[in-house]
């Protein structure tokens, strides 16, 4: 396994974001905490780290998985849903097709970032995200370019993406945030008849930055410092599942611009 990493715009402080800011976004120390992501992926990926430069024209470059979708050899160039952010993904296919991607595109009226698409570990289901970012249109044009794919549409009832909301920490097990749209979430999954035998468990994470976990490989967990009792949870879902638990220290600036962990890398098997 590999990563495709971007790095972080001089303009990052700039970045879109749901709410007005409370507190600005330090460069430094988003730096620093984007540049701890890097090294910790260096350490765990056999593959290595493809690391683009940053476009300081795009605040928001960083969160490269909203640029594509990659299932096996095949990666889906996305059209992100907020405008000021389209563009981004020019580099990130010409890179994915340098490393050996065949490269498919996503077409207007589509719109759908990559943190909307969860593909469940093992298996050939997605889950994309019907949310601010991503329609329709997008939902059914990514399934038409993954026909080897169950692509199955769930409504996102808050924030910004479904995998704001949702991860999954292995082939059976979702870590879902604690909160409303969390769970109604867990009953819209258990719900959906696609899912039907899949036989998924659910566990709530209390702090819901830490439902965002980022999944290298079955062995490797990454996840970010958080309040006690999320980081026990984790450990003991981990250490239960003879998973590895990586814990970066909390991501502060890249959660004050929406970021979570699973943005800032595309990974490829
Ligand atoms: C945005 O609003 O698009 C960025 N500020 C945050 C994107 C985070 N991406 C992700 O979680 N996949």
């Amino acid at each position: 396994m590999r990563a495709l990493v971007r790095g972080l715009a001089t303009s990052f402080a700039n970045a879109v974001t749901m709410e007005p800011l409370a507190n600005p976004i330090s460069l430094e120390l988003a730096q620093h905490q984007h540049d701890a992501y890097i090294q910790l992926l260096k350490q765990l990926l056999p593959g290595g780290v493809t690391e683009l430069p940053a476009d300081d024209k795009h605040p928001d470059c960083c969160f490269i998985e909203d640029t594509a979708v990659v299932a096996g050899s095949t990666a889906v160039i996305t059209r992100i849903g907020a405008a000021s952010r389209q563009g981004e993904e020019g580099p990130v296919a010409e890179a994915l097709a340098a490393l050996g991607c065949t490269v498919r595109r996503l077409q207007p009226p589509a719109t759908l970032d990559g943190g909307d698409v969860l593909q469940l570990p093992g298996s050939t289901h997605i889950l994309v995200g019907l949310s601010l970012r991503t329609n329709a249109e997008g939902v059914a044009q990514l399934a038409a370019a993954l026909p080897n794919h169950s692509v199955h549409a769930v409504p996102v009832a808050a924030g910004l993406h479904l995998k704001s909301l949702v991860t999954a920490l292995d082939a059976s097990t979702l870590l879902l945030s604690d909160t409303p749209a969390g769970h109604g979430l867990s009953a819209e999954l258990a719900a959906l008849p696609g899912l039907a035998g899949t036989q998924l468990q659910h566990e709530f994470v209390p702090d819901p930055v830490c439902a965002n976990v980022l999944l290298l490989g079955d062995r490797h967990v990454v996840t970010q410092g958080s309040d006690p009792t999320t980081e026990q949870l984790l450990d003991r879902l981990c250490a239960e599942r003879g998973l590895q638990l990586h814990r970066l220290p909390r991501a502060t600036e890249m959660i004050k611009a929406d970021g979570a962990l699973t943005c800032c890398s595309i990974l490829l098997s």
